[in-house]
């Protein structure tokens, strides 16, 4: 009898133990969680229409949990060594969900972590039209500094993919990265327009790199616009595509076309400018 009550002891105590172990490491990361995830979407918006021209999609976790911001998930996943699963995840996440909620003229663009060689299909592995996608690298991945990133990145770019450079102007080796890169579009980091209607400074970094991409034929997007007066600025600088708090939060819809605020805010008149590519639809 005292043998058999110590088994079950010993296999009490592995199990309690396992318990405890998925209280601290697993249950967080399992197919039950990865079902919870869903993608907000946020828009981009052509500042002389008003016209949204496509959405950024961002991960969240359960409304209400620990998770739904994405940065504690990216860092337990990446601790984890479960980054390219969590890559995976989103990137089919944000394909099924620009193949359904987007409009046909619109892009969907999606961040990518180039150290993972993962290529988009989305739930139903459809692939989305190369026109429709907007491929997101951020300026902090130091795509100069990896291996595989430029190889990865012009593998995107011979599928047809618009190729985007994120947080422009604060992360590696700027100017570099662009030659290198040669990105269709970028988007310029929010710490440079935070309060740039009252900041010469950052008015004169913003209006050079408005012109030097202008020259260079990359389109610019200003990230984190959230005053009227930034706006205002941007707009007088040339600034031509926004995305911030002020112009559309990331939601579960996207926001109908087009953005009502820089319709009333700036009187412009709505339609397509010339010379702008619609996108051509996603497969249904
Ligand atoms: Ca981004």
């Amino acid at each position: 009898m005292l043998v058999w009550a110590r088994i079950w002891e010993v296999l009490g105590g592995k199990r309690c133990r396992e318990d405890h172990q998925r209280t601290v490491e697993g249950p967080w990361w399992d197919m039950a969680f990865l079902k919870t995830l869903w993608m907000a979407l946020q828009p981009i918006v052509d500042l002389r229409t008003g016209q949204v021209i496509g959405h950024e999609a961002l991960v969240r976790g359960p409304v209400g949990s620990q998770w739904e911001a994405p940065g504690e998930i990216v860092r337990r996943a990446r601790r984890g060594k479960q980054g390219r699963q969590l890559e995976e995840a989103c990137k089919r996440l944000a394909l099924t969900t620009g193949r359904q909620a987007l409009g046909e003229d619109q892009l969907l663009f999606m961040n990518v972590d180039l150290r993972y060689d993962v290529w988009p299909a989305d739930a139903d592995g459809k692939e989305v039209h190369p026109d429709r996608l907007a491929i997101e690298v951020s300026e902090h991945q130091d795509v100069l500094g990896h291996p595989h990133a430029l190889e990865r990145l012009h593998r995107w770019r011979e599928a047809g993919h618009h190729i985007v450079l994120d947080d422009y102007g604060t992360g590696h080796s700027s100017l570099g990265t662009v030659l290198a890169v040669q990105p269709d579009m970028i988007k310029i980091d929010r710490y440079l327009v935070e309060g740039l209607d009252a900041d010469r400074q950052r008015r004169i970094v913003v209006r050079a790199v408005l012109n030097l991409m202008r020259d260079l034929g990359i389109r610019v997007i200003v990230e984190g616009i959230e005053t009227v007066e930034e706006l205002r600025v941007l707009c007088e600088l040339g600034a031509e595509y926004g995305q911030g708090f002020l112009l559309g939060l990331p939601a579960a819809h996207p926001m109908p076309s087009p953005c009502q605020l820089v319709v009333d805010e700036l009187g412009v008149t709505t339609g397509r400018p010339a010379g702008v590519r619609a996108a051509r639809p996603l497969p249904r």
